[in-house]
């Protein structure tokens, strides 16, 4: 899978600043670097002292200087990609550092392609692809919960996990395999016991993880929270209170808000995606329809309804219809009510929506002076990550592709603790626990496809 090219990338961001580097990988790393650093006096450099930060001067063919940079070079395997690396730090302007990528292209590198450095560190053995996936989510974080799970990810903590169960189940199939494959050998035969206690204590580990794992999605994922009800109920104040700016406009006319405005939030390390809404209502005005539509299209797609009313008007029919609405639209059902505007005189109590709905959490705040505001974050954090959430148990599995891999493992071993209670014969078990093993390698990779490999690459930035 991995071609002989040496690649060459931007390797930081787009846009002027102190530093920026341009990163080339592969066997003539070193090569291209001699074609294109001289000493500052203009003497061709001739010794590649490795790990050494050095001072030089980029030229281009025909001799033009392009920049006085400082360069190193690592050998492989010991370096990010396991290749020969050459890394120049350059004068961070985009027109220099594209300059100098050039010279390295012209020199004979190729440009790489995103992830394409991280991808090689996979296939060299530098990495496992759980940990290439937390590379990306450090790169991604955007708050300090999300960076800190990455950077647990990154060190290996869940690989670290899956290794541990491996060699448990590797106890189980090394016996039966063993007795298979040489039947004459006097094998001692598998403690049925033994093996039904650690596929019962792998399940429970697997169970766990799983649990875990939609946590671990709505903090790499940014979940979406969207801001619902009927027009003039304070949905637009409500997301003004939650950034702490004048963001949306504000009107005692219903139908203020048309089109749907996003913002992102940490919700006390959580990063959240934010939508106020067009308020729901059947309406003839065109644009102000649209909008509705664009409301429901919302409403579908979040990960959590906070479903506003005006606590000042009660509980109106309408409300309940669309209430009813999205009950029957919203697949995966997650809503909480808010009643709004609790520092005027109320219609309506959450006692008393609590008898409508007996199975909906409901608050009651104002956005105008705050009030409940504490209450409603601690809400949304708790119905989105569970109530025992907390950042000092790191979560490990964060992506649907770990969970379906780890779904399927314990679907296997499920299928193994049958067969060893029924008392199959021990080829079929030594079958299931090896496609058990297998699907757990689908997250570390060692045993997955080119597609998925590259599926997770491309979602990385060039020169990473
Ligand atoms: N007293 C009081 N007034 C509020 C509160 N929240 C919103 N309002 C007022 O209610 C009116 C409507 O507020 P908006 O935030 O524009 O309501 P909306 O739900 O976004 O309305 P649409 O965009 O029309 O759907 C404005 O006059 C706000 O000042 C509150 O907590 N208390
Ligand atoms: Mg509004």
């Amino acid at each position: 899978m991995i071609d002989n090219d040496t690649i060459s990338a931007i390797s930081t961001a787009q846009g002027a600043g102190g530093i920026g580097i341009v990163r080339v990988s592969g066997k003539d790393a070193f090569k291209i670097g001699e074609k294109i650093l001289r000493h500052p006096s203009g003497k061709p450099i001739q010794t590649w002292p490795e790990r050494r930060v050095r001072l030089g001067i980029v030229v281009q063919t025909g001799q033009r200087v392009l920049d006085e940079v400082v360069f190193f070079t690592f050998k492989g395997p010991k370096s990010y990609t396991g290749e020969d690396i050459l890394e120049i730090q350059g004068h961070g302007g985009m027109e220099n550092l594209q300059l100098i990528l050039a010279a390295t292209l012209e020199a004979g590198a190729r440009l790489a392609e995103p992830g394409e450095f991280t991808k090689r560190a996979f296939l060299n053995g530098r990495l496992d692809l759980a940990q290439a996936e937390a590379v990306i989510d450090l790169i991604n974080a955007q708050t300090e919960l999300a960076h800190r799970v990455a950077v647990n990810q990154l060190s290996g903590g869940l690989s670290q996990i899956l290794h541990e169960i491996e060699g448990k189940l590797f106890k189980i199939l090394v016996p039966i395999e063993a007795a298979l494959d040489y039947p004459e050998e006097d094998i001692p035969p598998l403690e049925k016991e033994e093996a039904l206690n650690i596929i019962r204590s792998v399940k429970a580990q697997i169970r766990t993880l799983i649990d875990q794992a939609e946590r671990g999605r709505i903090l790499q994922e940014t979940a979406t929270v969207v801001l619902a009800g009927r027009p003039n109920v304070g949905k637009s104040s409500l997301l003004n209170t939650l950034l702490n700016e004048e963001r949306a406009i504000v009107t005692p006319i219903p139908g203020t808000t048309r089109d749907f405005v996003t913002e992102t939030i940490d919700l006390q390390g959580l990063p959240l995606r934010i939508v106020d809404t067009a308020g729901l209502r059947e309406i003839d005005d065109p644009i102000e329809k649209e909008g509705v539509n664009r409301s429901w299209e919302l409403i579908k797609k979040a990960d959590l309804i906070l479903f506003i009313i005006d606590s000042t008007l009660g509980l109106s029919v309408e409300d309940r219809d669309f209430i009813k609405e999205i009950y029957q639209s919203v697949h995966r059902r997650k809503l909480l009510f808010v009643l709004n505007k609790s520092d005027l005189p109320a219609k309506i109590n959450p006692t008393e929506v609590n008898s409508i709905y007996p199975d909906e959490k409901i608050l009651s705040i104002s956005a105008l002076t705050r009030e409940g505001i504490e209450e409603l974050k601690q809400t949304i954090r708790s119905e989105l990550m569970g109530e025992d959430f907390s950042p000092e148990h790191p979560i490990l599995v964060t992506r649907l592709r770990h969970k379906k891999a780890l779904e399927k493992t314990k679907e296997l071993l499920a299928q193994v603790e049958d067969g060893l209670k029924s008392g199959i014969s021990e080829d079929l078990i030594a079958f299931d626990l090896r496609d058990a093993i297998d699907s757990m390698g689908e997250i570390t990779g060692r045993s997955v496809n080119e597609d998925i490999i590259n599926a997770i690459f491309s979602q990385f930035c060039v020169g990473k």
